[in-house]
């Protein structure tokens, strides 16, 4: 639907936060699959969950004073941790870890107090759970996992359960970001029954799924991993045949990496950050702008400073 599209289209700049119990180890949202960690190892991270400086309110301000007109938040990453009170799985933030806050209410919340709209990352591929066996590309060297008890009926109606809940819960949600498509052929997703669940439940609430392929029937809009739209110089990004007409938007860190990595050997600068916002507006793409959370729930200095810049900028020339 081409106006629910519109304040999408006009919006250039949102921020991406990726915050989960991988931060805690500082090297990254994949170390689950990188260092090839099991079940029950990685399952003592959420013990050490414990952000006492998270401040939404702040978090939220900071944003605003970005000129960010969105945020896209991770509610669940490839390791099927999820940030909030969810009841199809205990492995959440508010049952399992000693914070027992939910974060994406906080965060809904504090960020729709300042007029910013929320989009929730949600990842399709599941490194945990013994019903999303038989196991991908990705995830093969996890110690722990049943790969005899896979039961993909169930995966696909647990995913339809958080989504229920995660668009049910929270009141107005403009948007879902599809992530690891890539992890399974795309028969498995059951997108025709997900793309309309998520229309039923809020009409307005955009879908996007970032596959790097041409957008499929019932997106709403089509990202660019890394990678100005149709330039794939990074090997995430979409071929220039694959451009559709559908509203744009170019992902990128501030950072190297997404999650946090306390070795972040590759911060940008503001004159890289602001290139990349201008360069994606001339693509007519918005730029979704990401940041990586620390463990006890504060942003890096340099990544803050990054936003505000990006927003004393936005102020004076942000304007059409
Ligand atoms: C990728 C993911 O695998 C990364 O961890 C990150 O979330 C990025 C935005 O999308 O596909």
């Amino acid at each position: 639907n081409v106006e629910n599209r519109k304040w999408f289209d006009e919006s250039r700049f949102g921020v991406f936060i990726h915050w989960g119990v991988y931060s805690v180890l500082g090297d990254g949202e994949w170390v689950m699959n990188n260092k090839n960690l099991g079940i029950d190892e990685y399952g003592l991270l959420p013990k050490f969950f414990n952000p006492i400086d998270f401040d939404a309110k702040a978090w939220a301000k900071l944003f605003k004073d970005a000129g960010a007109k969105y945020i896209t938040f991770t509610t669940r990453h490839h390791d099927g941790f999820s940030m909030w009170n969810s009841q199809g799985s205990d492995y959440n933030v508010v049952k399992a870890s000693p914070f027992k806050r939910d974060i994406v209410k906080e965060l809904v919340e504090a960020c729709r107090a300042e007029g910013i709209r929320i989009m929730f990352y949600y990842s399709l591929l599941d490194w945990k759970r013994d019903d999303y066996a038989p196991f991908g590309r990705t995830g093969k060297g996890i110690a722990g996992r049943d790969a005899d008890n896979g039961a993909w009926d169930n995966y696909i109606q647990f995913m339809k359960a958080q989504l229920t809940e995660l668009l049910t819960n929270y009141g107005r949600i403009d948007g879902i970001w599809f992530d690891g498509h890539w992890d399974k052929p795309e028969a498995a997703w059951h997108y025709d029954e997900i793309y309309s669940l998520i229309h039923k439940l809020q009409p307005h609430c955009l879908i996007g799924n970032n596959h790097h392929l041409a957008p499929f029937e019932g997106e709403d809009f089509q990202m660019f991993e890394r990678d100005l739209p149709g330039q794939n110089k990074t090997g995430f990004g979409t071929a220039a045949k694959d451009v559709g007409s559908l509203p744009k938007e170019v992902c990128g860190t501030i950072a190297g990496s997404w999650g946090f990595d306390i070795k972040d050997r590759q911060r940008k600068s503001f004159r890289e950050v602001l290139s990349y916002l201008v360069k994606a507006a001339g693509y007519g793409s918005n730029l979704l702008l990401n940041v990586g959370p620390m463990p006890n729930g504060e942003i890096q200095d340099y990544q803050q400073e990054r936003l505000r810049e990006l927003g004393e900028w936005l102020k004076i020339y942000g304007e059409t």
